[in-house]
């Protein structure tokens, strides 16, 4: 069975210690974090940047630090977010890409964000797709919403992103696409045979759309930045922990783990 890519996105720019106290905020918290998750079973760590008090920072020195802290530690490949924080402008979200992490986010299209607006208008897409091709960065596309998936499409035939695309499926934000499987199914049926994709169900649809995605074939995003609990009312004590959930439902469903060489082949990053 094909190898299965587990991601972890172990801060994001919301995601507080007064919620979860396993929050890692520091370039060394990220880093201890990226190597147990990658001992756990991931491929992949999907990184923001914090600043001591947790504050969400695209500043590139913070995104120096971590990306040689993670390198020093493990093998995991490292994908930094072009998203941020909602109100961050392009110009500080894009700031550390020059440092050419393995793969980076790019949110094709705007959308409600719980009580926020996150905004990604087509120029600002185009900005963050062509600073991805000056560095020869391969973007995972974030589809909150159908439209996003369009708009994807449509960048390639523009020549603007390169296919096949690695897309990852961010289901159940508070006033985007929900967590119904139906979602997922529909939203899967879409892509070009050769795309690849993964899903990150946000809060209590993390787990079902985990499992969801382990049984047709695609990949899995899990941890901190998208839900804090490991069970119902039970924090989890890293984001490790979702991923050896995760791993431990693959290995059930027969499917084996990819290592980073083995995901890069799969995403095409390797040149
Ligand atoms: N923090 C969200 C507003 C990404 O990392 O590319 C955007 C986000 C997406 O987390
Ligand atoms: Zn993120």
């Amino acid at each position: 069975m094909k190898p299965l890519i587990i991601t972890a996105a172990v801060n994001g720019a919301e995601t507080m210690r007064e919620q979860n106290p396993a929050v890692p905020y520091t370039p060394e918290e990220i880093a201890l974090e990226a190597k147990r998750c990658r001992d756990a079973g991931a491929a992949m760590v999907h990184v923001h940047g914090r600043k001591e008090d947790g504050t969400p920072t695209q500043d590139r020195e913070t995104f120096s630090a971590i990306l040689s802290a993670v390198r020093d530690q493990t093998d995991v490949l490292v994908q930094f977010s072009t998203g941020g924080a909602v109100w961050m402008d392009v110009e500080t979200r894009i700031e550390a890409l020059d440092l050419k992490p393995d793969m980076a986010t790019l949110t094709t299209g705007t959308v409600n964000f719980g009580e926020d607006v996150f905004m990604n208008p087509l120029p600002l897409i185009r900005t963050i797709a062509e600073r991805l091709n000056t560095f020869g960065i391969r973007p995972e596309i974030e589809v909150f919403e159908v439209g996003m998936l369009e708009t994807a499409f449509k960048l390639v035939d523009q020549g603007l992103l390169q296919a096949p695309l690695h897309v990852d499926f961010v289901l159940g934000v508070p006033g985007a696409m929900g967590g119904d499987l139906r979602n997922l199914e529909y939203l899967v049926s879409r892509l070009p045979q050769d795309w690849t994709w993964s899903v990150a169900g946000i809060g209590r649809y993390e787990f079902p759309l985990a499992e969801a995605a382990i049984r047709m074939g695609g990949h899995v995003r899990v941890g901190l930045e998208d839900n804090i609990y490991v069970s119902k009312g039970v924090l989890a004590q890293g984001s490790w922990q979702l991923v050896e959930k995760v791993a431990q439902m693959a290995k059930e469903f027969g499917r084996p783990l990819a290592t980073p060489e083995v995901a890069s082949e799969i995403l095409h990053l390797t040149k």
